[in-house]
């Protein structure tokens, strides 16, 4: 049935590989290797090459720094299609940094861990896949070392992300409120994103200062934790970000008895999850909205707004069944109107939503991905056949576009793919849902 777009699909991956081991995002837009991206890519290499997909992950992992950190670009080679490239981001600042890989000095949300144990699952070859695992699990676990030794200010377990990019929902309207609160200096930079697409579909350029202005505040202090953490007007706890943490320590758990002793990581893992798991509850959860949101570290208060990633708890062994039933149903209510495919990545009845602006509302196939195997973890079939039904038919309807329209019916019968074209992780999450046993 998806014969041709499974072909399509393959193709976008192979093409977006590149000669030093790493996958773009999408070509021109996104010049470089970005970790979640790479996390997603490599489940998609898995169902039909695993060198690559290995490969995809061991790049990314050797770019890791001295105290465990894995950043959220790693600018491999050089491009001028990028703003902020290398140059701007200057990781050597850190005396943490890795000399050999130039790279930025944030993270991305800590999806590493289940996507190893999700490539294990996929591949035929077991034994193959535990022995290159086995070769690479540390690197991980070390990394969640990093977050809860130098990323938990508050000692809950939770970690902070300190830019709006940390969190992978780049101008998503949760940030909004913490850009009142700061008034950066207009920058003098030429846009690269708005000549590969459509201005009205990105950030706007006083977004940009924003953005810039929080790597400026990290650059001052040779991106120390402690100092970011103390002087950095954005410190949020991502319920996302947290949500995926856990999901990983849960994999690396599954995945250390799998292969044999480690009793030590074990027990480690166990300790923050237990931790972690009660705070996301006791912290993140909005009973008025009944739903997971941010919080807001340099307020001292939650952030009022559900999202897609006000779900991405399902995913994780974070929610109680009470609780899952509230979440489902403001997932149901707030974004399962008939009108709309599931899942847009803002509140659609918010003044905030924007249906076609990158993360301010249109859908996304990662979250979507990360939401269906999560309404699936929760037993709400129902619900996860629509997610990945709504998925499907969008990718079939427009192609591997980065983010599609959430209105069924586009005013002006506009087309709906935004962003990037060819997008890997559409393509690669894609192969995963259609060859899903
Ligand atoms: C987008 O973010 C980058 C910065 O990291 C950008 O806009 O330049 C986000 O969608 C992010 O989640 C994603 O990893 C990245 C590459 O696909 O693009």
């Amino acid at each position: 049935m998806y014969n041709d777009l499974i072909q399509k699909a393959k193709t976008v991956l192979d093409t977006n590989f590149q000669p030093g081991g790493f996958t773009i995002p999408s070509k021109g837009l996104y010049p470089f290797q970005w970790k979640w991206d790479a996390g997603f890519i490599a489940i998609g290499f898995a169902h039909y090459d695993v060198v690559k997909a290995k490969k995809e992950i061991e790049t990314l992992l050797n770019a890791q720094w001295k105290n465990g950190f894995i950043p959220h670009i790693v600018f491999h080679t050089e491009s001028d299609t990028y703003f902020p490239g290398p140059d701007f981001h200057q990781s050597h600042l850190s005396k943490e940094s890795n000399p050999d890989y130039p790279s930025t000095g944030m993270v991305q949300p800590p999806v590493l861990g289940f996507v190893l144990e999700h490539m294990l699952n996929v591949v035929e070859d077991k034994k193959a896949m535990l022995q290159f695992i086995s070769t690479q699990i540390d690197k991980v676990f070390w990394n969640h070392e990093y977050f809860y030794k130098e990323r938990d200010v508050t000692n809950e377990g939770l970690v902070y992300i300190y830019h709006n990019w940390e969190s992978g929902t780049d101008n998503s309207p949760i940030w909004d409120d913490i850009w009142a609160t700061m008034n950066p200096p207009q920058y003098t930079f030429k846009r690269k994103d708005t000549s590969h697409v459509d201005a009205s579909q990105r950030p706007s350029n006083r977004e940009y200062d924003h953005y810039l202005y929080l790597i400026d505040i990290a650059k001052k202090y040779n991106y120390e934790d402690a100092k970011i953490a103390e002087h950095s007007p954005f410190l949020v706890l991502d319920p996302l970000f947290n949500a995926m943490l856990i999901k990983s320590n849960e994999s690396l758990i599954n995945l250390y008895k799998k292969l044999g002793g480690h009793a030590d990581k074990i027990k480690q893992l166990e300790t923050w999850q237990k931790q972690s798991v009660a705070s996301f509850n006791r912290k993140l959860f909005n009973e008025e909205l009944g739903a997971f949101v941010h919080y807001d570290l340099k307020s001292d208060q939650q952030i009022p707004f559900v999202c897609s990633s006000s779900f991405a708890a399902l995913y994780a062994p974070i929610v109680d069944a009470d609780r899952t039933e509230i979440l489902v149903n403001t997932l149901q209510h707030k974004f399962g109107d008939e009108s709309l495919y599931l899942c847009a990545s803002f509140d659609p009845s918010s003044e905030r939503y924007d249906p076609k602006r990158y993360w301010r509302g249109p859908v996304w196939i990662n979250m979507n991905w990360i939401l269906y195997l999560g309404l699936k973890r929760a037993g709400k079939t129902a619900l996860a056949a629509r997610i990945k039904a709504d998925t499907l038919t969008l990718l079939k309807r427009y192609g591997f576009y980065e983010y599609f329209d959430a209105r069924k019916k586009v005013p002006d019968d506009a087309f709906g793919g935004y962003g990037g074209d060819n997008f890997s992780w559409s393509a690669a999450l894609f192969l995963d849902f259609v060859n899903e046993k």
